[in-house]
Order: C-alpha cells, then structure tokens, then sequence
C-alpha cells in the first residue's frame, strides 16, 4: 500500500518538479530594476551578457537541485513517518545500483556546467586582437591610466566633493553629493564598439579593478601584470561605474572607477587633445634632470613579466616609481595622496 502510495506521489512530484524547471527557464531576463537589483548585471558588452547568461544558467541549476533535494526529504519525513505506519525499506541501504546513480548523477551535472563555464573562462582570458592597450596601476587609493603608444597618462581619484563631504565635521551633508563616494576627478575614456585591453598592476599593495557592467575585475598585483579586456557595444556610450575590489588599506571604500565610454570619433579627438596638452605640459620640465630620468616601468608586453620596483611597504616608493611618468600636476596630486 505504502510501495504504490510512493508511486504515484514520485510521479506527481516528478512532474511538478519538470514543470517548474520549465516555468523558471522561461523567465525572461528581468530589467535591472525591483528585484533584479539584487541579482548582477547583464551588462553593455557581449561578454558580460555571456557572463550573465552562465550565472542564471548555473544558479537554476542550483535552485533546482535545492528543490529536489529538500521537496524529497521534507515530503519523506512527513508522509512517512513512523506513526503513521511506515517502515524503513533496508533494500535502499549499500544498494550497489543506488550508490551507482548517486554518484554519476552529481558527476554528470558537474560536467554539464563546467562545460559552458571553462568555455566562457576561455573567451574571458583571450586577450588577442585588442586595438588599445591601457595599463592601469592601483595605488593607495587610486588609479593611474597609461594609454600606450598614445602618450596619455593621468591619475584618477576621488572627486573632490566626495572627498570633502566623507571627512568627519566636514559640514557636508553627503546626500547632497551627486554620486557619492562613486565619482571620480578624471574618468577612464574609452571609445566603444572597440576590444579594449587593460594591463592591471598595483604600485604598492593589491587592489582589484572592478566595473560590473563590462563583466571585469581583475586584481592588480604588485610585481604582476594581469590581463583583461572588454568591448562594450557600439551603441552604449555613456558613464560606467565601479570600485577597487580588493580590500586595499584605509581608504579601500574610497577609490571609485569611472568609464567615460566615448563614440570612436569623440575617443579619438580626446585622445589627441589629451596628449598634446601633456605633451606641453611636460615640454618646460624635460629640461630638469629629474622629469628627464628614464621611467621606472616600462610597457610590459608580456603578463608574465614582472613589474620592476614598487616595494609593497614604503609609502614612499610609489611615488618614486609614478613619478617619472606623469604631469607635474599629478605627481603633485599623487604627493598629496601620499601625505594623507
Ligand atoms: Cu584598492
């Protein structure tokens, strides 16, 4: 009686199971709004949205075997319980079929997600056909830009007013800065609809430089240069958010990133602008033996090549590797950072 009782309902369970899997992969992707808040991301690159796409894949296939699993036994302890006549059926117990079935099952469920996720780790890492390269550096607490073979190079930090109003007594009331403690003074800029390549070190501890909407957060390693790259689609331009990912020191909670994601023509007038006001801007001090002397990191083609210098524990030492590549303004903006 029990046997066909057992039957029925695993047949009844097995269907409401099927049609739930169903129902819930037929959920179109949600609007990032309301409760899609919570979840990450999709993104504006075509590899964020793969990112996006493995992780929902994954996480049904998570909810699903919760489902399973807790329906079966929540559903055994109640309907069989022992005062309800029940008796434990010994067959299940060293059953060679059963310890069989357990065991390839998870492994085939395994194999089945590590498929898509080693494919989309590939694509991640591939690094080839880029058409710019920008080295980012972390230091305590923010982020030099060098556009290779551009001649561009700044500091980005903290906008000022976010700067002011996190000070304690500083009269500011921080509901009143726009994007607080998520601005910066000069953003990233970037043209889109292109394949975009950062080579990310640290100058002094690790940080991690992170911008959810293009599905990059790479640690930037002291002595190391990672690789990672984004390609955000041609129609998105616009600002970009994100935050140092790695608990850094003090200030970790107060190095934003921005990505001004610019059209390629726009990028292109930029870059020029830019680089002839550095140009200028260094011209008068080429003269003086210290702007003169040879920078301390060279370009590094390589992601296994170690970056030379920067000790992780004197303050002073990133200075004094920075220093030889920027504008005079910024070395005195990066002296500030250090005297904080
Ligand atoms: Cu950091």
């Amino acid at each position: 009686m029990i046997r066909s009782n057992f039957s029925r309902r695993a047949a009844l369970f097995t269907a409401a199971t099927t049609a739930l899997a169903m129902a819930l992969q037929a959920t179109p992707a949600r609007a990032e709004s309301g409760w899609g808040l919570l979840n990450m991301t999709q993104g504006v690159t075509a590899m964020s949205r793969e990112i996006y796409k493995l992780h929902m894949l994954i996480f049904w296939v998570c909810v699903i075997i919760a489902f399973v699993v807790f329906a079966a036994m929540i559903w055994s302890i109640v309907v069989y319980r022992k005062s309800q006549g029940a008796v434990a059926d010994t067959t299940l117990v060293h059953n060679t079929k059963v310890e069989i079935v357990w065991t390839a099952v998870p492994v085939i469920i395994l194999i089945a997600m590590a498929v898509p996720a080693a494919r989309t780790l590939v694509a991640i890492e591939d690094t080839t056909k880029t058409e710019l390269t920008i080295k980012v550096t972390g230091f305590q607490w923010g982020w030099n830009y060098d556009y290779l073979d551009k001649g561009v190079t700044f500091f980005s930090r903290l906008d000022r007013k976010s700067d002011v109003a996190r000070e304690l007594g500083s009269g500011v009331d921080p509901n009143t800065v726009e994007n607080y403690l998520l601005n910066v003074d000069n953003p990233l800029v970037v043209p889109v609809g292109t394949k975009v390549r950062l080579l990310i070190t640290g100058a002094d501890v690790i940080h991690s430089w992170w911008v959810p909407a293009f599905g990059v957060k790479k640690d930037g390693i002291p002595g190391f240069v990672n690789e990672a790259w984004f390609n955000i689609d041609a129609d998105k331009t616009g600002l970009y958010r994100g935050q140092c990912a790695e608990l850094c020191g003090r200030d970790h909670g107060f190095m934003p990133i921005v990505v001004d994601a610019r059209s390629k023509e726009d990028f292109d007038a930029w870059v020029k602008e830019k680089a002839a006001q550095q140009k200028q801007a260094t011209a008068p001090a080429a003269a003086t033996p210290t702007a003169s002397a040879p920078a301390a990191i060279t370009p590094i083609a390589s992601s296994t090549t170690p970056v030379p210098a920067a000790t992780p524990t004197a303050r002073a030492s990133h200075a004094a590797v920075a220093a030889p590549r920027v504008t005079p303004a910024a070395t005195a903006m990066l002296a500030e950072a250090t005297a904080r």
